[in-house]
């Protein structure tokens, strides 16, 4: 699914391509013969690419070619692809021809023994052939595929091409197979809808993995059957913000998860619930502690309070649950046996962090832990937790995976739980919080901090802006970790701070495309003078107007070198030849209305229009400036004038603000 919340209303405008613009210095030249390659501007980088001579041209007679279980991946191309396009792209088994792009169930040798999600891309002037022995290794091939398209095919609304890619082979596959995000619904509670939204855009970044944290203490999430209060009670509330006591909640029915887990799979990304115990666990607490179907239901409490009440705010490490009382198992049967039974994929996630030992002892937690980690593993899912899970007394099942979300590298203190796991033979995923914590703010100065007013900064004193998503290597972080027992990277937002998807979007981009490629892309040099760094900003610029277009809140980072792009747009003059509106949309990310204000020439700043006729005039600009939540919108370049014979003009506009180099759009007035 796709937002289009900031696309500015065009009226009837039908658009006309333009010039992708400058994305670097380097990138900056259109294609033409002799000059230097084009530069992708995939992310996460693929592992190579080669380029061919020419270009790819999509056009209204091209068929999406596919058979078998290549089919419902052709859909998904075809879907992409057809709302900015307008073309029909019929998906259709007969031999490709000239023009096609062919989807093939194939074994690449040159994927080497990566089969699993390898995918190799070959685009010629003449055919684009997308190949992979799985269909999820072509779903990640469409991914690149998008990428190399004009951000404007993000749009949902028609927009002109024309639509070329580069000749170029792409050979590609994952470092890791674990690549997640994981959404905090306990404390922040979104609908089905809003998830999957984000699953789309997440998944456009071959992220494969959507951790749900579905309960803490100031939430539970999903209905479970014979215990009602779970939700009626539970779901009430969620962490206050803006000066509120406590915010909406909300759950899901299981039907509503299965449709979750159903989208997800579709992306395919597999879905981790986490019910978080036997710490962060309040919600269950309130909601089962006068429970008339429990025995002897005020047994189950261990927390701070007796009886237990409500927290509202960001507070951690005050609930638990006792674990030698029958009833606080009769809740977690449930509750595991349930939600394991509608996740198909392998993972249940205790949680199992930050539970003081001064509220249960840690034989006392480990306890917990072990009862639980069997029930787990009678349902038949793999023992997931947070890397607390791995301490002293905790017995994890074979093959049990523990998160590593400490701020902590090499062998500092809490470094230990990394060193712990691998002990026990469990596989880690990386989540250090001052790299992947993405509700930590991104600039935090003596004076200010961005954004805001949302998230934290316990694991990033000084903020986390992008560089420190990017630059970290999850096989060498902790002493003792190494890629033998790391199976992947995850990004987590967690929501005490958070009031809306926008404000999640806020929070996730620019940073998890990061995390993605530290996930999926060959280590490599990642420090702040690196190639590899440069390269990957200019990459990462790129995806801005993707964004934009596709209607995607971020935050404009100031680290990004955000290129101008723009597209011209399809106009209509009257009838006595006079044109009014926009005549091309704007992408400039982190540049206020103030800086291209009436287009006026000065300080550097311009925005001309040449109408195709020898006349030219100074355009204006309308759009919405950043706040500190929201990225400013795609700007409206406009301008008014009378065409004196009838006829169709082929109109340009350049834009030039501060030091960026000019871009051209061109735009077709008809009168
Ligand atoms: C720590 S990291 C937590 C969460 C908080 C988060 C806020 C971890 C396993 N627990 O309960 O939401 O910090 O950044």
């Amino acid at each position: 699914m796709k937002r289009s919340r900031h696309l500015l209303a065009l009226a009837a405008a039908v658009i006309i391509g333009a010039q992708v613009p400058a994305l670097s210095v380097t990138a900056l030249a259109a294609p033409r013969a002799g000059a230097a390659q084009p530069a992708l501007s995939v992310v996460p980088k693929p592992v190579s690419a080669t380029f061919g001579s020419g270009r790819f041209t999509l056009t209204s007679a091209a068929r999406i070619v596919a058979t078998g279980a290549a089919v419902a991946v052709a859909d998904d191309v075809a879907g992409y692809l057809r709302p900015a396009t307008g073309y029909p792209l019929p998906v259709t088994g007969d031999a490709g021809q000239a023009g096609d792009v062919v989807v093939k169930i194939d074994h690449p040798a040159a994927i080497g023994g990566h089969l699993a999600e390898g995918y190799r891309l070959a685009v010629t002037p003449s055919r684009v052939t997308l190949e992979a022995a799985t269909a999820h290794g072509l779903y990640n091939g469409v991914q690149t595929l998008r990428q190399l398209l004009p951000a404007w095919i993000e749009s949902q609304t028609v927009m002109r091409g024309p639509w070329t890619i580069p000749a170029v082979t792409i050979t590609d596959w994952p470092r890791y197979q674990y690549r997640g995000l994981m959404l905090d619904v306990a404390r922040h509670f979104e609908p089905v809808s809003a998830v999957e939204q984000l699953i789309g855009e997440a998944a456009g970044y071959k992220i494969n993995v959507l951790h749900l944290h579905i309960s803490d203490d100031q939430g539970f999430r999903l209905a479970i059957n014979g215990f009602p209060l779970l939700t009626s009670i539970g779901a009430a509330g969620a962490v206050g913000t803006s000066g509120r006591q406590s915010d909406p909640g909300g759950y899901w029915t299981q039907a509503d998860y299965r449709a979750l887990v159903a989208d997800a799979a579709a992306h395919f990304m597999t879905v981790v619930p986490e019910v978080d115990s036997p710490g962060h666990n309040n919600a269950i607490i309130m909601s089962e502690y006068a429970d008339p179907a429990l025995p002897s239901p005020h047994s189950i409490n261990c927390g701070q309070s007796n009886p237990p009440q409500w927290d509202y705010t960001e507070d951690v490490g005050y609930s638990a649950m006792c674990p030698s009382v029958p009833d606080t198992w009769a809740v977690m049967t449930a509750i595991v046996g349930q939600l394991s039974a509608i996740t198909p994929g392998p993972y249940y996630d205790l949680g199992g962090d930050e539970v003081p030992a001064t509220l249960m002892k840690p034989s006392v937690y480990a306890a917990f832990v072990n009862k639980e980690s069997g029930i787990v593993r009678r349902q038949g899912k793999i023992v997931m937790g947070w890397a607390d899970i791995a301490g002293p007394g905790v017995h994890p099942p074979a093959g049990s995976v523990a998160e590593f979300w400490q701020p902590a590298s090499g062998d500092g203190p809490d470094s230990v739980t990394g060193r712990e796991a691998v002990a026990k033979g469990m596989k880690l995923v990386m989540a250090p919080a001052d790299h992947a914590y993405l509700d930590q703010k991104y600039v935090v100065t003596n004076t200010s901090s961005v954004p805001g007013s949302l998230g934290m900064n316990w694991a990033c004193p000084t903020g986390c802006d992008v560089s420190a998503a990017y630059d970290w290597n999850p096989g060498s972080l902790v002493t003792g970790v190494t890629d033998k027992n790391v199976i992947g990277v995850e990004g987590a937002l967690f929501s005490e701070t958070i009031a809306s998807m926008a404000h999640a979007d806020y929070m996730i981009f620019p940073r998890l495309p990061a995390l993605a490629e530290v996930a999926w892309s060959p280590s490599v040099s990642r420090t702040a003078s690196s190639p590899a760094y440069r390269d990957f900003l200019r990459r990462l610029g790129a995806q801005g107007a993707r964004w934009q277009f596709a209607g995607l809140n971020f935050y404009p980072s100031t680290q990004v070198p955000w290129p101008l792009v723009a597209t011209g747009s399809m106009v209509r003059a009257d009838a006595a030849g006079s044109v009014t509106g926009p005549v091309a949309i704007l992408s400039a990310p982190g540049f206020p209305t103030s800086t291209l204000t009436m287009c006026d020439g000065g300080l550097g700043i311009g925005c001309t229009i040449s109408w195709g006729d020898g006349s030219s005039t100074t355009g204006d600009v309308s759009g919405t400036n950043a706040t500190d939540t929201a990225v400013n919108s795609l700007y409206s370049i406009f301008g008014q004038h009378t065409y004196r014979h009838p006829g169709t003009y082929h109109g340009t506009v350049a834009i030039s603000v501060g030091n960026l180099p000019t871009i051209t759009a061109t735009f077709t007035a008809v009168f």
